[in-house]
């Protein structure tokens, strides 16, 4: 069974090309201020721990400093740093300056992380920088499950090279249509945990996998990252998006991400809930590169470019493999949806029907 994180991220001669026009496009010609802002490692750094529009916190030895950016680099603050991000602070005077971001190790973007978008410094729609580990939070009941959004997170979270957990929070509501949804991933050999935070359920297997990391809590709005946050850290502090019943105010839905430490060399980000994560930048021909439970079976398709969407059932060994049940048809169908996305046609359902008339007549015969 091919494992997830089993993808090679690949960087062309091209692709730098164009990012470096990019960066040329963005700070002039001349970049060596920005080239000079980052740098590869100091003695001892701070942790954006929030981010505002012109300035940020930072964590430095145990104390939280409000810091402005290097004047020089010209751009505001929340298009350059993010949570998680190393800087490099000095004092001057009375304000506190950023004066160097640290290389990073990740950045987790909204969108595909590709050579255009400038990632590695910023300006592009980036969530959080150095994660470890991401854990994909869903919940059972409030909101309802759907995989698509699992599948999107994993395939923007597998782009940008940051190795991913799913977490079912509400665990109390759970249903035998969550269970079944929740096994397809672990068949994929990912790990899910199951957690309530009304019954402190699963809290410490949750904690056990994001020991000593630099963890992300990312999911739609009310899945209860905040809460979970806030279990972890033992700790009411963080607010969370309770919806009183009659009212339906009152909520306090996370506005900003925010990074927390639970212990030493282990925080998480808590982030806003996203309700759309933009896959369309991703080309056709790669979709299926996200896709592992296609290994094994797409090689045999009769066309080396099929993108088991068009192709017709006999010369794609893709759609027999969900016809005859042994690839997830949800998955398939995930795949179809995003395909559709991607290629402008919005008509894929019609596609998943011919697959399930070969499966009917096969079981006819
Ligand atoms: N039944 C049940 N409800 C829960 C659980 N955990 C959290 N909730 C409720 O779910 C609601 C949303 O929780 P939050 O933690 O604010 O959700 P969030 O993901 O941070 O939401 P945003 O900040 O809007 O992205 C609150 O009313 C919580 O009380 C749980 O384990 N079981
Ligand atoms: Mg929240
Ligand atoms: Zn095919």
């Amino acid at each position: 069974m091919p494992h997830y994180n089993a993808y090679d991220s690949f960087k062309t001669k091209k692709s730098m090309e164009k990012k470096q026009r990019a960066k040329e496009r963005a700070f002039g010609k001349k970049n060596e201020t920005v080239d000079d802002f980052i740098i590869n490692s100091c003695d001892d750094y701070g942790v954006v721990i929030e981010v505002r529009y012109d300035d940020a916190y930072i964590l430095y030895k145990d104390e939280v400093r409000l810091a402005k950016l290097r004047k020089d680099v010209n751009l505001v603050c929340n298009q350059v740093v993010f949570p998680g991000d190393k800087v490099d602070i000095k004092q001057v005077g009375d304000a506190c300056i950023i004066d160097h971001l640290l290389k990073r190790t990740s950045i987790l973007s909204r969108t595909k992380k590709d050579s255009t978008r400038l990632n590695d410094i910023g300006l592009s729609k980036n969530i959080a920088a150095n994660i470890d580990l991401a854990v994909i939070v869903v919940a059972a009941k409030e909101p309802p499950l759907h995989p698509k959004f699992i599948d999107r997170y994993l395939m923007i979270l597998q782009n940008s090279n940051i190795p991913a957990i799913i977490c079912l929070n509400k665990c109390d509501l759970k249903t035998e249509e969550d269970e079944k949804i929740l096994s397809t991933y672990r068949d994929l050999g990912i790990t899910v945990i199951e957690t309530s935070t009304y019954n402190n359920i699963g809290i410490d297997q949750l904690k056990a996998q994001l020991l000593n990391k630099q963890a992300i809590f990312v999911g739609n709005s009310g899945v209860g990252k905040s809460s979970l946050t806030n279990a972890i850290m033992d700790d009411d502090e963080i607010k969370t998006s309770h919806v009183s019943e009659k009212s339906k105010r009152g909520r306090h839905t996370t506005t900003t991400s925010k990074y927390y430490v639970w212990e030493d060399h282990s925080s998480i980000i808590d982030t806003p809930g996203i309700r759309s994560l933009d896959v369309s930048s991703f080309s056709p021909i790669e979709i299926q590169d996200y896709f592992p439970e296609f290994e094994g079976w797409k090689e045999k398709c009769k066309y080396s470019d099929c993108l088991h969407f068009h192709e017709p059932y006999d010369s794609c060994i893709v759609k027999q493999g969900v016809a005859s049940g042994l690839i997830n048809k949800d998955r398939y169908e995930s795949y179809l949806r995003i395909m559709g996305g991607v290629l402008n046609e919005k008509d894929y359902s019609k596609i998943l029907q011919g697959v399930d008339s070969e499966d009917n007549t096969k079981k006819t015969k």
